[in-house]
């Protein structure tokens, strides 16, 4: 479970209004697979990874990344039991998918990044402490049921 105040949970869904969740979730599928080469492993089905723009444009990247900041956004409602509201996930990314929980770590600092990219000055360092807060708390929930 996450530590936040009640003002901390404010300010993430507050600032969360603010988010493009279908074009940053692309944006950040996308900056983890550029930055992060050895986890385009997980998605060999989704066609052309060859390069940068390659993966930056490729439909698959974008469509999964809204799938998965959608799922990161409706986590946002149940932070005070992201293990139960993730059980599901992690289950299948442990034992379907065998992704490395280090990944969920990876992606949620990719996203921080990106929403400061484009937040700009309202992305201020307490807004990122609160969201720092939230990716830890996710990435740990999906991590939970790893055996
Ligand atoms: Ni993830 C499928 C959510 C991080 C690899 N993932 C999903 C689905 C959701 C999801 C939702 C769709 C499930 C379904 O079809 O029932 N993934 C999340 C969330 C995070 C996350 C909330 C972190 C915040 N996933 C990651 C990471 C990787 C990853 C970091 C690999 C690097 N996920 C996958 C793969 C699939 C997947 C692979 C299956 C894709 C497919 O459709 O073939």
């Amino acid at each position: 479970m996450v530590h936040m105040t009640d003002a901390e949970k404010k300010c993430v869904t507050s600032v969360w209004g603010k988010v493009d969740v279908d074009s940053y979730g692309g944006e950040t599928l996308g900056t983890l697979l550029v930055v992060y080469p050895w986890t385009q492993r997980f998605f060999t089905s989704f066609g052309d990874l060859s390069s940068p723009s390659a993966i930056m444009g490729n439909d698959k990247v974008q469509a999964h990344g809204k799938k998965v900041l959608h799922s990161l956004g409706d986590g946002l409602q149940h932070l005070d039991d992201l293990k139960g509201f993730y059980a599901k996930l992690s289950e299948l990314h442990c034992d379907k998918l065998h992704v490395d929980p280090e990944n969920f770590r990876l992606l949620g600092n990719v996203l921080l990044r990106v929403m400061a990219r484009h937040l700009g000055a309202e992305f201020t360092p307490q807004v990122q402490a609160a969201y720092q807060k939230v990716v830890a708390g996710v990435a740990n929930a999906l991590a939970h049921k790893y055996h």
